[in-house]
């Protein structure tokens, strides 16, 4: 009998902070119901958050918040792989190889580099500066045809292909080529403060985001208190009300309404009104997740069972396409 291969998903976030509206509504929101049609694997990239400094004790309690979090919005471990990247080894190693099949110019023009090094200006280490190579072994290890991804991470997806298609065009078919999944709506939620900039986990000000754990009444506070402008007209304009702009697309995304539609329906409307429907449509959404997470989060044991299993099915499939490429490369085989 003949059993059908299914084409595979790969994505993930770094325990780097606390999760926010923008990780669900760009990423996680999207992986819900894949593994229907895909083989489905995220992680929790512990490799690539250390790209930053971390609180050792932190890190480990956020990685089991995150994975709380992952099921608590619907992540089935029995219908996805789910585990931390540093439990499968493969990461680091393919990375290396890639590495060398990576130049330095094209990491050089990241924008994630530059923006994390003027942020980090004490600590621009070689591990930031080549976090998409990684990024490109975490995909390509897993042959995943797409990778559910915000717009930020579009630059580095293109570069991941590119790297693919390099390996490839030496040494022969060894990796797919992956596509971005990149949602129409939500792909980049910006800060409530600072909406020309985008909303971030591990911002310094707490009032810029709105975390997936926050109290409803803060969630209310927060989007009550979201920068908008003085024209008191609602309509979709980026470059001129990035504000309300940033408003309407968390609505859109959270409402699975056009944005003509929207702007229809707030014609007339103050800003009172939008900032009001878009705190009740987040609280709706974040309050039977927050009980699902107290309920996973009081269940260490479990959590602990999903991570073997998680790590030991993902290192399955990661050897494979490490002792391909270990092949390929001329390596002797141990
Ligand atoms: N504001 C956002 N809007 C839409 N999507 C977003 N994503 C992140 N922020 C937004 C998507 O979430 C996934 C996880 O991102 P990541 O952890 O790999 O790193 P990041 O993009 O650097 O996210 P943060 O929140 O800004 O982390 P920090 O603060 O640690 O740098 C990705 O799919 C991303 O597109």
């Amino acid at each position: 009998m003949s059993v059908e291969k299914r084409p595979t998903v790969l994505s993930g976030i770094q325990p780097s902070g606390r999760l926010t509206i923008g990780n669900y509504l760009g990423a996680l929101k999207h992986w819900l119901g894949l593994h229907d049609q895909f083989d489905c694997y995220y992680m929790l990239v512990d490799l690539h958050a250390i790209t930053v400094r971390q609180d050792p004790a932190l890190l480990r309690e956020r990685c089991h918040e995150f994975l709380a979090l992952y099921i608590a919005c619907g992540l089935d471990p029995r219908h996805n792989v789910l585990f931390v990247q540093s439990h499968v080894p493969q990461h680091a190693e393919l990375a290396w190889v890639l590495n060398t099949f990576t130049q330095m110019g094209e990491l050089n023009r990241m924008t994630q580099f530059k923006d994390k090094s003027a942020k980090h200006a004490d600590n621009i280490n070689a591990g930031l500066f080549g976090y998409p190579v990684l990024m490109a072994a975490d995909i390509l290890l897993y042959q995943a045809e797409r990778v559910p991804v915000g717009d930020d991470q579009k630059q580095h997806l293109e570069l991941t292909r590119d790297i693919a298609l390099r390996f490839n065009n030496v040494h022969g078919p060894v990796f797919t080529v992956p596509e971005p999944m990149i949602p129409p709506v939500g792909a980049r939620i910006m800060g409530l403060q600072t909406p020309t900039a985008k909303m971030s986990k591990s911002g310094d000000a707490e009032t810029d985001a709105i975390y997936l754990l926050d109290e409803p009444a803060v969630i209310t506070r927060k989007i009550k208190r979201a920068v908008t402008d003085t024209e008191n007209a609602i309509r979709f304009d980026v470059a001129n009300k990035p504000g309300v702009s940033n408003l309407l697309s968390m609505l859109a995304a959270l409402s699975d309404e056009t944005m003509p539609a929207l702007e229809a329906r707030f014609d007339g409307k103050g800003y009172g009104h939008l900032k009001g429907e878009v705190a009740e449509r987040v609280v709706a959404l974040l309050e039977p997740i927050q009980a699902r997470y107290h309920e996973v989060r009081a269940a260490p044991d479990y959590l602990q069972q999903v991570l073997r299993d998680g790590a030991a099915r993902a290192t399955k499939k990661a050897a494979i396409t490490l002792g391909r490429v270990h092949d390929a490369l001329g390596f002797i085989p141990r």
